[in-house]
């Protein structure tokens, strides 16, 4: 099967005009291997009544960005289903470091105002004020967030004046987050509203970040499995400095001192483009658009790091750890390659993974013949450069834009933190560094499909057309594919497994993957419709 055999119309006859209408816009094929991408329609309402995998705007804050901050107590104000549901599920990792100690560690917690009728009836800020005195007493945290859910928008409880009242009261930062879920298409509205809400409350408050000029930042990299960990290890093993991973393994003690970095990194630029840019304002502090997912591509990264720093012991160290670890790694990953070869897959997952792991797969000699992402942006499929005017988000009604200005004392120049002329910055920006960063197009194999806020009767109707070897998603199609036969991994939470990213998770990611595809048991498998009543009667 090849994308020109691929009737879109076809595929999707049991929908109404209308529906065919809009859903015809999100899917992209790439055909004659035409290198510019026709326009994706991205960032929209999900039509009513389609079963699509998006999750909302708390799950984007909460979930995604602010969760995991280990040393502050997270705050769901709201029924307690919101909190239960977004406990844990995750596997952003977490441990105590000198910084913060074992009894500083909130994020395996799950913390919630638990509201009941009566408190949305006469109003829930009571309620919060009382919890946040309790937490406060029992936990003594250094810092608490305090998430919004719908009803919470609804009734009107103001959050801002709780916060600011039991600011006073406790003399720690409470910081709250207007994110209901209703508000925006998707999780994205809550990404932008948790950088907003960093970048003013936490970033630049600290004095005591670390020193030296090789200090950088992980943004966008939520230690899933343990991926920070792998990453910080490569990164320290050749000399820099990481002062925080936002928000994996992150610490509210190293988020303050965000500014005193050299380089961001950006891993994943959908959920955290926002600070690196208004770090960029503000600080002038420039950024790189990295993938640590991969071998080839975490080998590119470590170099296009080295260079933006221009030390020769650096440059120098990178090389001579980039061999050793290939060396370390290249006898299994040829074993499970040899198995992986020429097999053909999905991803699907939320806004930049499945661009990500095609890296990986073509390590391992795999073809993502379909890729969607759930609720990432126009720039995210079709690359920044060929977008002129980026609109931030379609749901930006709902969040005020930040406008910070530069810091005089700070920023000079965008070379000012690193040890680099004007004319390599250029060059580095011509290169595709800094501003940049190209989308998933020009990553798609001929024939390949780009699909957006897919969902799950279209899923059904790809593997149908495609009959992928495995699929890369979530948890809500993973079974489905299962009983169509097809093995699922999980991207999000990589199931049971991780690290995935660097060098040493390039080789758990091939024995997993290895693993699913050699096993007999998806041809053993009759699905439910086919069975017989006597077969699968109860
Ligand atoms: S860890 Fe990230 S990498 S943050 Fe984002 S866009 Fe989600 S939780 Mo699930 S796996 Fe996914 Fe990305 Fe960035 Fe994760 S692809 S959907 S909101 N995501």
């Amino acid at each position: 099967m090849t994308v020109t055999d691929l009737n879109v119309d076809d595929m999707m006859t049991p929908y109404p005009n209308k529906v065919l209408k809009n859903r015809k816009k999100h899917i992209v094929a790439k055909t004659d291997g035409a290198a510019s991408c026709p326009q994706i329609e991205a960032n929209t309402r999900t039509v009513p009544g389609i079963i699509s995998q998006r999750g909302c705007c708390y799950a984007g804050c909460k979930g995604v960005v602010v969760g995991p901050i280990k040393d502050m107590i997270t705050i769901t104000h709201g029924p307690i289903g919101c909190g239960y549901y977004s406990w844990g599920t995750r596997r952003n990792k977490a441990r105590a470091d000198d910084r913060t100690p074992p009894e500083h560690i909130f994020s395996a917690m799950c913390f919630s105002t638990d509201m009941q009728e009566s408190d949305i009836v006469f109003g829930g800020e009571k309620k919060l004020a009382k919890m946040i005195d309790e937490v406060v007493e029992i936990f003594h945290p250094r810092a608490i967030n305090i998430c919004s859910t719908c009803p919470i928008g609804l009734i009107g409880d103001d959050l801002g004046a709780v916060s600011k009242a039991a600011e006073e009261k406790h003399g720690i930062p409470i910081i709250h987050y207007n994110c209901e879920g209703y508000k925006g298409v998707s999780q994205s509205a809550g990404h932008h509203i948790a950088n907003n809400q960093i970048m003013e409350k936490m970033v630049g408050t600290g004095t005591d970040g670390p020193a030296g000029d090789r200090v950088i930042n992980i943004l966008g990299e939520y230690n899933i499995g343990g991926d920070g960990w792998e990453i910080e290890r490569i990164l320290e093993d050749i000399g820099y400095t990481v002062n925080s991973i936002l928000t994996g393994d992150s610490a509210y003690a190293n988020i303050k001192n965000l500014h005193s970095a050299n380089l961001n990194l950006v891993q994943c630029h959908r959920s955290i483009n926002y600070i690196a840019e208004m770090m960029e304002t503000k600080y002038g502090i420039p950024w790189l658009k990295v993938n640590f997912i991969g071998v080839e591509a975490t080998i590119a990264t470590l170099r296009d790091v080295a260079q933006c720093f221009g030390d020769e012991d650096l440059i120098a160290q990178t090389e001579v750890v980039i061999e050793r670890e290939l060396a370390a790694i290249t006898p299994e990953l040829e074993r499970y390659r040899s198995i992986c070869k020429g097999k053909t897959a999905f991803t699907f997952v939320g806004g930049s993974r499945s661009h990500h792991y095609q890296y990986l797969l073509k390590d391992l000699g795999m073809e993502v013949v379909v890729a969607g992402y759930e609720f990432a942006h126009r720039d995210d499929y079709e690359g920044r450069d060929v977008i002129p005017t980026i609109k931030s988000d379609a749901d930006s009604k709902n969040i005020p834009e930040l406008h910070l200005e530069a810091d005089p004392d700070m920023y000079e120049e965008p070379n000012l933190h690193l040890n680099m002329s004007k004319e390599k910055y250029d060059e580095l920006v011509e290169a595709g560094h800094f501003a940049t960063y190209d989308g998933m197009y020009p990553d798609m194999v001929d024939g390949g499909v780009m699909i957006d806020d897919p969902n799950h009767y279209e899923t059904e109707e790809l593997i149908e057309i495609f009959h992928p070897d495995l699929i890369f998603s979530g948890i809500r199609d993973k079974y489905i594919s299962h009983k169509m036969g097809v093995p699922s991994k999980q991207l999000h939470s990589y199931d049971y497994s991780g690290p995935y990213a660097g060098f040493r998770g390039s080789i758990i990611f091939a024995k997993d993957v290895a693993n699913a595809l050699s096993t007999p048991a998806w041809q053993m498998i009759t699905p439910p419709w086919d069975k017989t009543e006597t077969e699968g009667g109860d």
